[in-house]
């Protein structure tokens, strides 16, 4: 039999979860088959938490449904299927069986582990794939070179300020920033109170198709951290879109004030709670991007929330992902400080008398959630202090977090939180003893540690491990222009007091070492 139109192959992964994806705009529906899969290698090639995987599963569920609802054939390969051959490789291999396709055209993959599959398909099924560029994002990867390779330091704010130039958010007629500055990050600084009249994201009920992901994954995944329930995930686009319009509304206007903020027992603050949607593909971060300018516009939300939020996007989001892809699959081995203390087990627990890591490690586990400031200096900060091994690290948050795919996980964890790469993301580690905290949280009033004291029983450990830290790696951060005033400090220190300080460090690390509760 002949055939005489070209049959299509078109795989949609978890992450590529978008009605419009380059590669379905560059099908025909009726010669394509699109392919879904659910797929072990995924789920566990880091223990990814209960809900992060439950979410996936019905996003991608429902987002079949929405795709054969425009028309097109979707052959949906269910993590339970007889034949299931675990694999994004071995899917393809029995896709291409089943249909016969003459060509396989996919959107370019989110990490190097997947992009090296997507590479060998066209020798291993002798079949022409094309590999298209990711449209989703506003930056390509010869855009962010481009602009890389013409500076000596890759600091973001001039990145995002050629994304504001090329996108014209927030830019007034004369190619001027509005308000006449880039940033407004001064007004941003804010701690927040417990309030009632705090903005909760909205709760989605789960429908019969995530009852049913709840059912598979708590049988399938039951070693896997986190809790499974309550799951209030959005799992369709129409509802991402409800939660992206609830932020706009209550939370944006006052995002930029509270952004640094953390409150305990409140996870969200002043946080869209967007980024699993955006990064699986459900919400558009530049028409969301653009909505945020609209409000600002309309006297809706003051210039530093609009300014700030836009930033996170088109700012430390793209350039995230430039970063990610230019500096190659071996970025991941980088450990600048040569750090190689295990986690402690009780990341995947909470159970620490640490109040700030307990609560907000304890949020992690029940939400997949935490807020950048909680990520960055609390669990970032810790193990960046007592010097975990910044490999374990990226792993943890990988495994944790919803939103965590490796190409935006990865320089925030090693490169941001972790120095881990000297310093090419960041001018200087983000480590902090416990006054920041203070300063930030209302964490330390209900912590059976003093935040004022540096030695004795009831020190904030936070408070020695910073100055053991700095006193660690004096060779190699001392130099930096940014950290010369705690050196100078820690010079200044009488030296029986620095004897002391560096004594309770150590006893409290080798405490760490002596329970023996490590986490890999
Ligand atoms: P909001 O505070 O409402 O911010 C708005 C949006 O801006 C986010 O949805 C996100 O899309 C974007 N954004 C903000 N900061 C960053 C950033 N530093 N890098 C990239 N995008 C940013 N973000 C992830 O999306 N996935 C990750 O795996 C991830 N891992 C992180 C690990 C560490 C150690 C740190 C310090 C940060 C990490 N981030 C990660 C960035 C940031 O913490 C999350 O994007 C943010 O907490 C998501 O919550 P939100 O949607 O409420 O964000
Ligand atoms: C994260 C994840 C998980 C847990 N499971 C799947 C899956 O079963 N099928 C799938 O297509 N994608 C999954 N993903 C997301 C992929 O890991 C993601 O698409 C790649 O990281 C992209 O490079
Ligand atoms: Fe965290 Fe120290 Fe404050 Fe306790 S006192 S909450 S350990 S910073």
């Amino acid at each position: 039999m002949t055939r005489n139109k070209t049959r299509v192959l078109v795989p949609v992964l978890g992450d590529q979860l978008t009605i419009g994806l380059a590669s379905l705009a560059a099908a025909d529906p009726a010669t394509t088959i699109v392919l879904m899969m659910e797929v072990a290698d995924e789920t566990t090639y880091v223990r990814h938490h209960k809900k992060k995987i439950a979410f996936l599963f019905a996003a991608m569920r429902h987002h079949a449904i929405a795709l054969r609802d425009l028309g097109w054939t979707v052959d949906y390969v269910a993590f339970d299927d007889a034949e299931n051959s675990g694999s994004f490789t071995g899917e393809i291999a029995r896709a291409v069986s089943r249909h016969a396709p003459d060509r396989i055209i996919v959107t370019e993959a989110g990490e190097w582990r997947v992009r090296a599959m997507l590479d060998s398909w066209e020798t291993l099924f002798g079949i022409p794939v094309d590999i298209l560029r990711d449209d989703r994002f506003l930056a390509s990867h010869a855009d962010f070179e481009a602009w890389a390779s013409t500076r000596k330091q890759l600091t973001m704010e001039y990145f995002y300020r050629a994304m504001r130039q090329r996108t014209g958010l927030l830019m007034d007629s004369q190619g001027k920033p509005v308000g006449g500055q880039w940033n407004y990050d001064q007004d941003n600084r804010k701690p927040a109170k417990a309030d009632l009249l705090m903005p909760r994201p909205l709760s989605f009920a789960p429908d019969a198709i995530v009852r049913d992901v709840l059912a598979l994954v708590a049988d399938r995944f039951a070693d896997h951290p986190g809790s499974l329930e309550p799951f209030d995930f959005a799992v369709t686009r129409d509802d991402a879109l409800r939660q992206q319009k609830h932020f706009l509304e209550h939370a944006l206007p006052r995002f930029g004030d509270y952004q640094d903020a953390m409150v305990t027992g409140e996870p969200w603050l002043w946080h869209s709670i967007l980024s699993p949607y955006i990064n699986c593909g459900l919400l558009d971060p530049i028409a969301l991007c653009h909505e945020v300018a609209a409000r600002y516009e309309a006297g809706q939300v003051p210039l530093n929330c609009a300014e700030g939020y836009i930033r996170q996007i088109i700012g430390w989001r793209e350039y995230m992902r430039g970063i990610y892809w230019r500096e190659g699959p071996d970025y991941v081995d980088r450990n600048f400080l040569d750090h190689h203390r295990n986690l402690p087990g009780w990341y995947w627990t909470g159970e620490t008398d640490l109040h700030c890591l307990a609560d907000t490690i304890g949020g992690t586990l029940r939400h997949a959630y935490a807020h950048h400031i909680q990520r960055l200096m609390i669990t970032g900060n810790f193990a960046l202090l007592i010097g975990a091994d910044p490999r374990q690290v990226h792993l943890w948050y990988l495994e944790v977090y919803t939103d965590a795919y490796e190409w935006v996980e990865l320089p925030n964890t090693l490169g941001m939180s972790q120095f881990a790469d000297g310093g090419l993301l960041g001018s200087k580690p983000y480590v902090s003893s416990g006054a920041y905290i203070n300063r930030m949280s209302d964490y330390c009033g209900s912590c059976r540690y003093d935040v004022k004291q540096r030695t004795g029983p009831d020190a904030c450990p936070f408070n020695s491990l910073y100055w053991d830290f700095l006193a660690r790696h004096e060779d190699k951060l001392a130099r930096n222009p940014r950290m010369a005033m705690p050196y100078r400090t820690w010079a200044k220190t009488d030296p029986a007091e620095r004897e002391r300080i560096r004594d309770q460090a150590a006893t409290f690390l080798a405490s760490l070492d002596a329970s023996g509760d490590a986490g890999y």
